[in-house]
């Protein structure tokens, strides 16, 4: 059975638990935007059952709960790039084995974005190594691979570092749907992970996709060896652009030999679902995706992220250069928790 089966998700309440008073999140109510640290340290300290209880509620609110986003990734321009990212195995500063190419044809692009549709994706990513784009010949052949994906009825998002607002509104045109453009962690510990760009250039480029009508895709890292209060400064800065991220990655460290962070100690899983429940529960109608890291998580582990309020993760046996689980794990987990995939068009993007 595929990962578009029919199996039914649970979807029964749970009783007796104190709803989640200190997070004003009844029905319909709107998002909140002005998210003290203090007020974002209240909700990721909160007991984990207590915190993960209360982000289900939230999710059911603003989500089926049976329902998870499949998104493809491919990387169409691999390696070489000149940001120091210290847990990037593509940056050209570090001898991660991965090998470095050049753009790819759209044609070649097109043939893989339908045969992630085929096998039930709703969103394509498309990501490049570069520290920026560059307008000429091969914005322009992104620019079209943009419009190909798109004609296939599918969400199309795109990663290839900064942006210009001309070349956001290009991408624009073109049919982007989202941008992905991660914060990655808080902004104190930003300069101990990459040195060669700050926060505010971050911030900048979000601001061209915003201006440009692109849904904004925005998320971070755990597991760099950061803290609890560096999560909770991710979390804060997420929580308080107006509007949220559409979409929020949420990526587990996939250690790679050869760069910086490739021995560092492993995340706590539980870390992992207290981030997600908190993205949750702060930004309650996002979509959260639990991205990079699922290789190292039991099917257990990957339930509880899902109880937490994840709902889309990424399928293929590979990310942009490092493994994800096979096809068949994951079509046996879906069936497993009863979890569907959802149908292409229906995503909040
Ligand atoms: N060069 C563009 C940029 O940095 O925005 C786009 C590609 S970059 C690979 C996209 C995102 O992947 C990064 O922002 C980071 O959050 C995530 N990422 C990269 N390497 C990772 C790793 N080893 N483990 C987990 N996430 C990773
Ligand atoms: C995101 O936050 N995670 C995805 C997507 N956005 C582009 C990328 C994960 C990359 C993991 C490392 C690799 O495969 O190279
Ligand atoms: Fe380059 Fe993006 Fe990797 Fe940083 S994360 S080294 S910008 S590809």
């Amino acid at each position: 059975m595929s990962l578009m089966g029919t199996m039914k998700a649970v979807t029964g309440s749970f009783d007796g638990m104190p709803a989640a008073a200190d997070v004003q999140l009844a029905a319909g109510a709107s998002p909140r935007h002005d998210w003290s640290r203090e007020a974002v340290r209240a909700v990721y300290r909160r007991p984990f059952l207590e915190l993960v209880f209360a982000a289900q509620e939230t999710h059911r609110r603003f989500h089926d709960p049976g329902q998870v986003q499949l998104c493809q990734l491919l990387s169409i321009k691999t390696g070489g790039c000149p940001e120091d990212c210290s847990y990037c195995p593509q940056s050209a500063h570090y001898r991660s084995g991965v090998e470095s190419g050049g753009l790819l044809d759209v044609e070649a692009v097109y043939a893989a974005a339908r045969q992630a549709r085929d096998g039930g994706a709703s969103r394509f990513c498309m990501g490049a190594a570069w520290r920026e784009v560059r307008d000429g010949r091969e914005f322009d052949a992104v620019l079209e691979m943009v419009a190909q994906v798109a004609s296939l009825g599918l969400e199309v998002c795109c990663t290839l570092g900064m942006l210009t607002d001309d070349q956001a509104g290009r991408l624009a045109r073109a049919g982007l749907t989202a941008y992905n453009h991660n914060l990655d962690t808080s902004p104190e510990f930003y300069s101990q992970i990459i040195t060669t760009r700050r926060y505010g250039d971050r911030l900048r480029t979000i601001e061209a996709v915003r201006k440009a009508g692109i849904t904004v895709c925005c998320g971070g890292i755990i597991g760099m060896g950061e803290s609890d209060e560096d999560r909770i400064g991710l979390l804060q800065q997420l929580a308080t652009l107006d509007p949220h991220p559409e979409s929020v990655p949420i990526n587990m460290l996939v250690r790679v030999p050869g760069t910086p962070l490739g021995e560092s100690e492993p995340a706590d899983p539980l870390t992992l679902v207290r981030t997600i429940a908190t993205a949750r529960l702060l930004m309650p109608a996002a979509m959260v995706r639990l991205s990079a890291g699922r290789r190292s998580l039991t099917r257990e582990a990957t339930a509880l992220c899902f109880l937490a309020g994840a709902n889309s993760i990424f399928v293929g046996e590979k990310l942009l250069t490092t493994p994800n689980p096979e096809r068949d794990e994951d079509e046996r987990m879906f069936r497993e928790l009863g979890l569907r995939a959802i149908p292409n068009g229906q995503s909040r993007s």
